[in-house]
């Protein structure tokens, strides 16, 4: 890899416009002003990694993301390792603990591989937090600056559910390539040819699992400490107990860029996929992220050729007639998508297209999907009953059901 001392590329984040972010993660209007707790987008998802340096790799490899800046022991940060990867208007950071007493061991201890920030572009960092707060919410970071050459980002942080975090980031001041004490880094690695210049744009939602009982207080903490809307879309008691073992829902802020849905367990037939993910992160946390792409044939080649595996559909999904009918014509023959596992539900406003990977890590805890939007605002609730079999025959492998 190489280091370069100044910004030599303009951010991926630049080049993704407001029409494109509509049809990719279903925008709606809406005025700030009247928000108590305006929230621009996402800055970032924060992961903790048990090997960072090896991580930014495969994100790099898997996900086709492009490695933008660094800081670690050769910046003089001795701590930890921390590499900033871009796709589109999309960011990630991997951090990995050099230090053994670092914070981020215990981190890694606890949870194993996961998101340990959902972090949120602001406009006003001071008002967010004043409203956060008024609304008891807990600061973990009260409002600072961070300066170097490149000018002066302000940030804060406030507690979400388990260890998980929302800094909060206003960074209209700032021109450097992600934070001050990061050094603009590119990396040796070559895509394949042929491979697609992103595989995804932009993060469509990021989704977390709660203990049992606590999804509503956690769907109010939205709604009062940051603003954020009820979306229709959700798994009540019926759905729950029939056959998904989970309850779930969406909160997403005022024009819809950030869409978080909550899950808890339900008591259902099987234990609940949630319950295995509470039990090997050890706490509530984030379960997936979905990654929106426009071209999701070439975005699932492309990670397959890289080795990621997803979940798989049985052919009688493709081949049930009563799917076929609903979800008439889409831009691909179904028989392609079966060819590629790819799942596909329609609603009154559009389409969707959609798949899941197992999990990522060591444990069976965080995984991402990919998600090509056609109108549709929802989540793929057609596809609940073929995912959450698809997720339980894997959960039956691992001895987890
Ligand atoms: O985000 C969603 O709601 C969909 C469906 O454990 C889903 O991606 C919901 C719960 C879950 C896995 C997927
Ligand atoms: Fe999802």
């Amino acid at each position: 890899m190489t280091e370069t001392t100044n910004r030599t590329t303009t951010t991926e984040r630049d080049d993704v416009t407001f029409d494109q972010m509509k049809q990719l993660v279903g925008l709606v209007q809406h005025d700030p002003t009247k928000d108590p707790f305006p929230v621009k987008s996402m800055d970032a998802v924060e992961f903790v990694a048990g090997n960072a340096t090896q991580s930014s790799v495969f994100y790099q490899s898997a996900l086709g993301m492009r490695l933008v800046a660094y800081r670690g022991p050769e910046t003089g940060f001795r701590d930890h390792r921390a590499y900033v990867l871009e796709s589109g208007s999309a960011r990630f950071v991997l951090k990995g603990a050099v230090d053994p007493n670092s914070p981020l061991a215990d981190h890694h201890r606890a949870h194993g591989d996961g998101v340990s920030d959902l972090s949120l572009e602001v406009a006003d960092v001071d008002r967010c937090v004043e409203h956060a707060r008024s609304q008891g919410a807990t600061v973990l970071e009260e409002p600072h600056d961070l300066s170097d050459d490149w000018g002066t980002v302000r940030v804060a942080a406030i507690a979400t559910y388990g260890e998980t975090r929302h800094s909060l980031v206003d960074r209209s001041r700032y021109s450097g390539p992600y934070f001050p004490g990061y050094v603009a880094r590119t990396s040796g690695y070559r895509k394949p040819e042929g491979a697609p210049k992103r595989v995804f744009q932009a993060i469509d939602h990021c989704v977390g699992n709660v203990p049992m009982g606590e999804m509503d207080q956690w769907v109010a903490f939205y709604n009062r400490v940051m603003g954020f809307v009820n979306m229709t879309e959700f798994i009540g008691d019926d759905i729950a107990t029939e056959y998904s073992a989970l309850m779930s829902k969406v909160v997403a802020n005022g024009n819809h860029r950030v869409k978080f849905p909550l899950n808890e367990p339900a008591v259902g037939k099987k234990k609940s996929q949630i319950d295995e993910f509470l039990e090997f992160y050890g706490q509530a946390g984030c379960q997936h992220i979905a990654l929106a792409t426009n071209d999701i044939i070439g975005s699932v080649r492309a990670m397959r050729a890289a080795g990621v595996e997803f979940l798989e559909v049985p052919d009688s999904y493709y081949d049930d007639p009563e799917l076929r009918a609903r979800i008439g014509e889409v831009r691909t023959p179904i028989e392609t998508l079966k060819e590629h596992g790819i799942l596909v539900d329609r609603d009154e406003d559009g389409y969707l297209l959609q798949i899941f990977t197992k999990p990522i890590g060591d444990r069976p805890t965080m995984f991402f999907e990919l998600i090509e939007r056609h109108g549709s605002l929802g989540f793929g609730i057609g596809n609940f009953k073929a995912l959450f079999q698809a997720i339980e025959r894997e959960q039956e492998l691992r001895g987890n059901l």
